[in-house]
């Protein structure tokens, strides 16, 4: 056990009150891991409350505690504040950034970069998920898990690790992930939630999206795009486009795919996707973004016209 697991341990053990939270547009590894440690706490006896700036997308609602999810801080203090998965403190919302009723704050990441901003920061790269670090936790305070953190934790593994395919699925993911199973976690239940269940709407959008295909640099890389009228034209939202940008990847000879997915007239989330050869997150930095080696983002405001031209001059210029 790491001094940092002892630590955050020793926290867990000497307070009673805790406050969770996670990133904006929570991604299946934001609300696994955080309702994976709600579920621990709470079988443990604390008392826990989890906030979201953004609601839970609809695909993640069956996870066991997502009805307890808030979308406002309770107007009390807690002893400790756990933050999961953000890579930087601001992604968890103005709304919690300027909450300050907690005794202590304890970050759990495994982000390429990640701000040490708690007392206690677990933060390790090499983790498949954050909510590798959620059962490091447990583990280490000797949970026998059941299976509701089980099934939270499950989710987190397999959409981090795109169902085991990225290549951060290695030897730990697969071994929890076999642990959970035997904790009585269905596999085909969960892929069934998760990946046999998309709403009509999806497919539309999904319609619209692909005609926007790119090639760029003679095909290493390639672009889709989701626009405001696409949303109107189908009545379908932007959670429904996670997954899109794996689209351009699976063309043969990409390497990296890009995803422009318009916010706001003049502004556009940017999602890079790598095979694995190229760092995408050199990209995202290069643009004030952040995240990982094969998967990362950022925010860019403009036309989409300039916004393709800046990107596309960082992608042209480092491919
Ligand atoms: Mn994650």
């Amino acid at each position: 056990m790491t001094e940092t697991i002892q630590k955050i341990i020793e926290v867990i053990r000497s307070n009673s009150s805790f406050l969770l939270t996670s990133h904006e547009g929570p991604d299946g590894d934001a609300v696994g891991s955080t309702l994976a440690l709600a579920s621990f706490l709470r079988k443990i006896g604390k008392d826990v409350t989890v906030h979201f700036r953004d609601n839970v997308p609809e695909l993640y609602a069956f996870l066991p505690g997502c009805d307890s999810v808030l979308p406002h801080i309770p107007e009390r203090s807690f002893d400790v504040a756990f933050v999961l998965d953000i890579g930087e403190l601001r992604r968890a919302g103005a709304e919690f950034c300027n909450f300050k009723q907690f005794g202590m704050l304890i970050n759990l990441d495994h982000h390429l970069s990640c701000e040490n901003f708690g007392a206690h920061n677990l933060i390790d790269s090499k983790a498949a998920a954050t909510g590798v670090l959620v059962y490091r936790i447990a583990s280490a305070f000797g949970y026998s898990f059941d299976l509701e953190t089980a099934i939270c934790l499950y989710v987190a593994i397999i959409t981090d690790t795109g169902s085991f395919r990225y290549s951060n699925a290695n030897r730990e993911a697969f071994t929890i992930a076999g642990e959970m199973i035997e904790r009585g976690v269905n596999a085909w239940d969960v892929a069934e939630q998760l990946y046999e269940n998309q709403p009509k709407k999806r497919l539309e959008l999904l319609g619209c999206c692909l005609p926007t295909l790119e090639m760029i640099k003679g095909g290493l890389a390639a672009s889709v795009t989701v626009t405001l009228d696409m949303y109107s034209a189908t009545n379908a939202g932007a959670e429904l486009t996670d997954g899109f940008v794996n689209y351009p990847r699976s063309i043969r000879g990409v390497e990296v795919a890009i995803f422009f997915r318009q916010l706001e007239e003049r502004k556009f989330k940017i999602g890079f996707r790598s095979k694995g050869k190229v760092n995408v997150a050199a990209f995202s930095a290069a643009m004030g973004g952040g995240g990982h080696h094969n998967a990362a983002g950022c925010t860019v405001d403009g036309t989409l016209e300039e916004v393709k031209a800046a990107v596309y001059k960082i992608v042209e210029a480092n491919l």
